[in-house]
């Protein structure tokens, strides 16, 4: 069985597509040109995979505008090391400073992208992250329990009421004792759907409840659209339930499932305390603008509601061979199933999946859940579509494009006939594709961009590892044109882009200080000062270009434990300070904006001078932006002074002419 498993599994590796060399036309340059000055017409937000950031590009140009750290430290800007943004990575094992980002939404209103928040799934210690898109910053981090592997996440309904989090792995639900064997999985090990609440107006997020489910792995998902808009669907392999070598033992079965989840009647059912309570523990993460502080609440309870004790909420609909993509059309009534090592995409109807479930038109029941006919809920097959079909998304002129990772290449079809259009090669082996509003009920049909797992030779070499890329295609046409290539930060998984002017005018341009709430902010120069408090000091300082207040401290003790308050007075655009101390340890810079206050501790581990400077070149005379913290033995009688433009030599003490 192992060998037969091995020459099939070895066609999954990708293949090369024959032309590649010239498979871009001739005006591609022109089209993606974008002149010095002038923006972007797109936004593209792309999952960092691996690093667990998020990167931002402008489309067409594919120009790198930003990286938001999410769920990993950010040395660059000191999120993750400053005492504010620390808290935003804790979790219920401690913090844990970096994550695996695959997924990105938008936020919708009536279907449509609203440009205010984008949420983003961590993959490994299950967290849900909702990042603001008028500061461009992460906002909230919600760690999800019962779950391992948060990977169908985060998708969301049709007015961000909810969004999901279906877990990858099962395992024992975390108020059970987990020190079992392994090959009790069908026993012991279950599955969770998390329904995390989105409050309209201020975006928090409070996980609403729980949905209890088979132990099989879920893997995508994807809300109903106008119709279909009370359901959800998953896609889910593993319907085997093996624990062990599952590339050969989750193989076996011809089709595994989409389950179709009514979260209407869920949340009805949730609201009538038809559900129960779990001690369980997990982390609720804030930031705060006003404070420019985060805080970090441990939870301690879910409400669980079991998928076989309600019996009309839940139903399964079978899926050929490991499902992946789980991708619904504009219109809410298609559901495209990708299965990984199908040689078909089925393409099921929702008003036949709501007919089968009328009529009970069931084959059975997997782990009390009905399963529907396949024929009955199929409206049709898109026939050798190419191979391994991983994920979809509509053009919003009645076709729908599928990535092939096995064959690299991308597969236009029509929703109605099922019929192949057209299909270009990409370099290489394509996960995930992106249409502007491509997975919401508007799509805008100008481009389709393809992140690519493997570059291989498409960029100069760079050692073992090569970089990861999108492909941006001109889909406005009969025929799908390549226009360019750019390689991304980290793995690539899913993007999603937007029209520039749904997002730019709402960007914040600087913080009012005047507004600022942080407990430790120097309002002004006159505000600057340095507090002892047993073995803790306090540091006000301010920026503002050229100058730290104050930049000459002495009186620092070894023991002491030391706290930058950074506080950065400009009140102007795109002015940020940097700040940096000579052997700090755990920390990296801070880099804080206009108006903004972020603290950095530090524990200097000798007697010394230690200088400290703006790590931003702000102005002509950024590199006198700096100043000297001296630190004195524990015993010292040195006494604590601080000042800026005062602290000067000794006038007998002149600094040597210049002779000739
Ligand atoms: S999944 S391609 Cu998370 Cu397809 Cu990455
Ligand atoms: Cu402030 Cu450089």
């Amino acid at each position: 069985m192992i060998v037969a498993a091995a020459f099939m599994l070895s066609s999954l590796y990708s293949c090369k597509p024959k032309n590649t060399a010239d498979a871009v036309s001739g005006d591609a340059a022109e089209k993606v040109y974008v002149a010095p000055g002038k923006y972007d017409e797109f936004y593209d937000f792309v999952s960092g995979g691996f690093n667990g950031q998020m990167s931002v590009y402008g489309l067409p140009s594919g120009r790198l505008l930003k990286i938001v750290p999410v769920f990993s430290v950010f040395p660059e800007n000191g999120y993750g090391y400053s005492e504010e943004t620390k808290p935003m990575l804790n979790t219920s094992h401690g913090s844990v400073p970096w994550d695996d980002l695959h997924h990105l939404e938008l936020s919708q209103t009536n279907g449509e992208i609203d440009g205010r928040w984008i949420f983003a799934n961590a993959n490994n210690t299950p967290r849900v992250a909702r990042i603001d898109l008028s500061t461009f910053k992460t906002a909230e981090i919600m760690e999800l329990p019962n779950s391992a592997g948060n990977h169908s996440s985060p998708f969301i309904t049709e007015n961000t009421e909810y969004v999901v989090a279906g877990t990858r792995f099962a395992v024992p639900m975390d108020n059970q004792n987990g020190d079992i064997p392994i090959n009790t999985y069908r026993k012991n090990f279950k599955a969770s759907i998390s329904f995390i609440s989105v409050d309209k107006t201020t975006g928090n997020m409070k996980v609403a409840f729980q949905l209890r489910v088979p132990p099989v792995d879920f893997d995508l998902s994807h809300s109903g659209k106008g119709k279909s808009h009370d359901w959800f669907f998953f896609s889910c392999y593993n319907t085997e339930q093996a624990n062990t070598l599952l590339e050969v033992n989750a193989s076996q079965r011809d089709k595994d499932f989409i389950l179709a989840v009514n979260w209407k009647k869920l949340e009805e059912y949730a609201n009538a305390g038809k559900g129960h309570k779990e001690a369980v523990s997990y982390a609720h993460n804030v930031y705060n603008e006003e404070s420019h502080t985060s805080t970090s609440t441990i939870e301690k309870e879910v409400t669980v509601l079991d998928a076989k004790d309600l019996k009309d909420i839940c139903y399964f609909i079978p899926c050929p061979k490991s499902p992946h993509g789980c991708d619904v059309d504009p219109t809410g009534e298609y559901i495209v199933g990708s299965g990984k090592l199908a040689a078909l995409i089925p393409v099921f109807s929702f008003d036949k999946i709501q007919k089968a479930i009328a009529d009970k038109d069931f084959i059975g029941n997997y782990d009390g859940i009905p399963v529907i006919k396949y024929e009955s809920a199929l409206y049709g097959e898109v026939q050798k579509p190419g191979l391994g079909p991983l994920h979809t998304e509509f053009d919003g002129r009645g076709n729908a494009i599928t990535t092939m990772f096995v064959s690299s290449e991308i597969v236009r079809w029509n929703i109605k006939d099922l019929k192949i259009i057209d299909r270009q090669p990409t370099f290489y082996s394509p996960g995930h594709l992106s249409i502007p509003g491509g997975d919401t009920r508007k799509p805008n049909g100008k481009y389709v961009i393809v992140y690519n797992k493997i570059t291989k030779d498409r960029y100069l070499p760079t050692g073992p590892e090569l970089a990861q890329a999108a492909q941006l295609f001109d889909i406005t046409g009969d025929k799908m044109k390549l226009l360019l290539d750019f390689p991304t930060v980290g793995e690539p998984h899913y993007g999603q882009a937007v029209a520039a002017s749904v997002i730019k005018d709402k960007s914040v341009k600087f913080f009012d200080i005047n507004k600022n709430k942080n407990p430790y902010v120097a309002k002004g120069e006159a505000d600057a000062k340095v507090v002892r408090n047993g073995k803790r000091v306090d540091v006000y300082i301010t920026q503002i270009r050229s100058h730290f207040v104050p930049d000459n401290i002495e009186g620092i003790k070894m023991g002491d434990e030391v706290y930058w308050h950074v506080t950065n007075l400009e009140q102007d655009w795109d002015v940020p300070h940097g700040f940096a101390i000579k052997g700090a340890a755990n920390a990296a810079e801070l880099l804080v904006m206009p108006g903004e206050t972020q603290t950095l501790a530090w524990n200097p581990e000798k007697p010394g001078i230690y200088p400290f400077y703006c790590t931003d070149f702000c102005s002509a005379l950024h590199q006198e932006m700096q100043g000297y913290v001296r630190v004195s033995a524990a015993n010292s009688n040195v006494p604590l002074t601080f000042s800026t433009g005062k602290n000067m030599p000794d006038s007998t003490n002149t600094p040597p002419l210049l002779t000739q």
